[in-house]
């Protein structure tokens, strides 16, 4: 009985917690409007997802979502928060901070880009995705891959050979569009990045995303993503003005 008090205080303080975040996430800077930053708390925080942890089933499974979102990306956070308040860095800017990321230390550079990565590749996912994207977007792949199945090729290939861990991207750089991958954490943004650009769409290939319901099918996995990809985001950020 004890036990079961103490458990729904714990959940109790959990959905404040969340309140205060979301109420936090109103206040803050709404540069990406992705929830990442909290300039009133001068921390940051773990975004809500903008869906159910179910919502992606069957291509992305609910016990995956969870773990991902709720273990490795609020590890991220707490991380970066670490890592900035024992460098006594601020905190208000997250992109400034990436941009020039070879001048931080690495637990910055891996939570920094965790974080930003993550609070990226939720809103880049929804239940009512999938299928192929339309207006400038469509344009864009069109002009530049010749149409949206080889772009989609082009993309399943890189996605799949990055070695290890890593990201594959969509990037927008002087009005051009180019597909590429990262390793670790590391994305676009970063001044140590090959890759370079402004990130439009963004798929997490370290196996934590994808090995309890697909194991080492990667392949399996990608094929899976292309069913819950938001292009409307990937349309808001291309035609968004930074
Ligand atoms: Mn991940």
């Amino acid at each position: 009985m004890k036990k079961e008090n103490s458990r729904r205080e714990f959940l109790k303080k959990s959905a404040m917690a969340t309140l205060a975040g979301a109420a936090l996430r109103l206040t803050g800077n709404a540069t990406l409007a992705n929830g990442m930053y909290s300039t009133a708390g001068d921390v940051f925080i773990l975004p809500a997802l903008p869906y159910p942890v179910d919502a992606l089933e069957p291509h992305i499974d609910a016990q995956t979502m969870q773990i991902h979102h709720g273990k490795h990306h609020q590890a991220y956070v707490t991380n970066l928060n670490r890592a900035l308040n024992e460098a006594n860095i601020d905190k208000t800017d997250l992109e400034r901070i990436l941009e020039g990321i070879s001048k931080y230390s690495v637990a910055i550079r891996n939570n920094g880009g965790g974080h930003y990565n993550h609070s990226l590749f939720w809103k880049l996912m929804s239940p009512t995705g999938g299928g192929e994207p339309t207006g400038a977007v469509a344009d864009a792949i069109n002009s530049t891959f010749g149409n949206f199945s080889t772009f989609r090729e082009k993309f399943n290939a890189v996605a799949t050979s990055r070695f290890g861990s890593g990201w594959a991207w969509l990037v927008i750089r002087d009005n051009k569009i180019e597909i590429g991958s990262t390793p670790n954490q590391d994305n676009p943004l970063m001044d140590v990045s090959d890759l370079k650009g402004k990130p439009l769409l963004a798929l997490d290939v370290w196996e934590h995303a994808y090995y309890l319901k697909y194991q080492n099918k990667r392949v399996e996995y990608i094929q899976a993503w292309w069913n819950v990809v938001n292009w409307e985001e990937v349309s808001r950020l291309m035609l968004a003005k930074k």
